[in-house]
Formats: structure tokens, C-alpha cells, sequence
């Protein structure tokens, strides 16, 4: 299969490439860190023998996705599965003092950059009638939390978007599927908290959270069943979280 994927230099996205590519599949993965994407390149062709392209570009600009998907289109043909990971949540504040500049950053990366990659990948799978589209939600997506507004509204919209690309892809034998992850131990946190290593180890205290490869083994498995089964939307945690809002920790669990 010729997989792309968004936001491949980090966290899930760059273990989502790592088990594509151990299973023998061609990639094209995207990002803003050249450096990462040349290395990440370099070592999954070296290790698995299969074919890893990259291009580096801002998912936010609009022109950029477009030419980066041209280039996709004029080397590969259609891809036969697009993974929509490239995202981020920055800052934890109240409506009333958000950094609007942060919400803009976050609506036009996990939002916009979604739809961009979606509409120009999106009529390659159509000519071709077959194609799977992954979108990365997350359980943001399904329950608000105190302070997550903004982050939170965008992954609703992914949900949301996913229903909406299924309904209008599935006339073309177009599989859509969302996955929504938990706490996934990343750099998540550490873009979130503008690089405060203090705050960003402290999310996961006293518990293991999901780790980046246990989502993409969980999209590897949707993304190999068989032609007439798409699993619609999963929302997955590690055993501590059960939603976006309630967690426990090892020691509760031992006390109970
Ligand atoms: P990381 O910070 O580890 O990775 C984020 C990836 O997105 C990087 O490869 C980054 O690449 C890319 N990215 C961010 N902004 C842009 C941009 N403007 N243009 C292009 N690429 C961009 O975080 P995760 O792996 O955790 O996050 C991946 C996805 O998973 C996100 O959509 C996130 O919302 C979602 N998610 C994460 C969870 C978690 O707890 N970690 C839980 C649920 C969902 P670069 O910086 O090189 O551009
Ligand atoms: C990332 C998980 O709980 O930090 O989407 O929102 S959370």
C-alpha cells in the first residue's frame, strides 16, 4: 500500500510510519522539521526495504498542501490510505483568557490543515474508487474538559468531519475512519506547555499512558480489514483514563 502521513516527524505520527513501513508498505510523510524527516527517511528504508518520501511544509498553508499534493500525485498516483495526524494543542486556560493567537494555530493546523490534505488527496481515491482516510481525533473530541475548550472544539470537528467525509466517500468505495486516543505520552504535552519539560512530564504522573505505537498498531488494524468491513471511529486510552476527563492513577488501583 502507498501511505501518506501528516505530522510524521514526532509521537504518533512518526510511529504510525515505523509500523507501515515494518509491514512493508511505501510512505510519504510530511512535517515542518526537515532534519527529522530526512533522518526518519533514511532509517525506515534502510530497515524495512521499502520506499519513504517526504516533503516539508506547514500543513496551515493552504498553497503548500497544494503543491505538496501535486507532487504526490504526479510521482505515486493516488495514495491508498491518508492518515490526517498532524496536530497540536497549545496552552490550558480559561475562555476568558485564551491566547487568541494560539486558537488560531490550533484551529488552522488540526482543522484546516485536515481539510486541505483531504480535499486535494480526497479526488485521487474518487478517480481511483478505493482509498481509506484516518483522521487522528482524539477523546478531546468526545468530552470537553475544564480548560481544553478550543483544542477540544477542533477535535470535535475532526469527529464530526469524519462522519461527514464517510457519508460523502462512501459512494466511492472510500473508507473513513477516526480514531480518538487518549493521553498518548508524545511530545504532545511539551508543545502544549511551550516547552516546559516540568510541566509536560507531569500529564502522565503516577500511571503508564497510551504510547504512540499502541495508536498505530490500533490504525494498522483498521486500515488491513477486509474490503467491505471500515471501522467507523474508535476512542481508545490507556487502562488508567476512561474519557477525556476521568483518570486514576497506579496507586488508587492499589489502594482499592
Ligand atoms: P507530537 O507533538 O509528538 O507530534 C505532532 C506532529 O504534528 C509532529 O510531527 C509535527 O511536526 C506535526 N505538526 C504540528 N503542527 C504542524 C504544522 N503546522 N504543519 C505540519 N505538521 C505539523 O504530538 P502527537 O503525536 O501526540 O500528536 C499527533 C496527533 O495526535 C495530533 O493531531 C494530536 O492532536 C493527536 N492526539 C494526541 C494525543 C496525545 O495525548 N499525545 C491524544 C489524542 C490525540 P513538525 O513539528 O515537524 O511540523
Ligand atoms: C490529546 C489528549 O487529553 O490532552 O488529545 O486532550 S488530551
Amino acid at each position: 500500500m502507498k501511505v501518506v502521513i501528516t505530522g510524521a516527524t514526532a509521537g504518533i505520527g512518526r510511529a504510525l510510519a515505523e509500523e507501515f513501513a515494518r509491514n512493508g508498505h511505501d510512505l510519504w510523510i510530511t512535517g515542518r522539521r526537515t532534519d527529522r524527516l530526512t533522518e526518519i527517511s533514511a532509517q525506515l528504508q534502510k530497515e524495512y526495504n521499502v520506499t519513504v518520501n517526504y516533503t516539508c511544509f506547514d500543513i496551515r498553508e493552504r498553497a503548500a498542501v497544494e503543491n505538496a499534493v501535486a507532487t504526490i500525485a504526479a510521482d505515486w498516483g493516488a495514495p491508498d490510505i491518508l492518515i490526517n495526524n498532524a496536530g497540536l494543542a497549545l496552552g490550558l486556560s480559561g475562555i476568558e483568557n485564551g491566547d487568541v493567537d494560539q486558537w488560531e494555530t490550533m484551529i488552522d493546523t488540526n482543522l484546516k490543515g485536515l481539510l486541505y490534505m483531504t480535499r486535494h488527496i480526497a479526488p485521487l481515491m474518487v478517480k481511483e474508487k478505493k482509498g481509506h482516510i484516518i483522521n487522528i481525533g482524539s477523546t478531546a473530541g468526545k468530552t470537553v474538559y475544564p480548560n481544553g475548550n478550543v483544542y477540544c472544539a477542533t477535535k470535535h470537528a475532526v469527529v464530526a468531519l469524519s462522519e461527514g467525509m464517510r457519508i460523502d466517500l462512501m459512494n466511492y468505495n472510500i473508507k473513513v475512519t477516526a480514531i480518538n486516543p487518549g493521553m498518548v505520552d508524545t511530545e504532545f504535552s511539551w508543545v502544549r506547555f511551550s516547552g516546559d519539560e516540568d510541566k509536560a512530564s507531569k500529564t502522565y504522573d503516577g500511571f503508564e499512558p497510551l504510547h504512540a505505537a499502541d495508536v498505530a498498531r490500533t490504525a494498522y488494524y483498521c486500515a488491513t480489514l477486509p474490503e467491505h468491513v471500515c471501522l467507523n471511529e474508535i476512542t481508545m486510552t490507556c487502562t488508567r483514563q476512561a474519557n477525556g476527563i476521568f483518570k486514576t492513577t497506579d496507586a488508587a488501583v492499589q489502594q482499592s
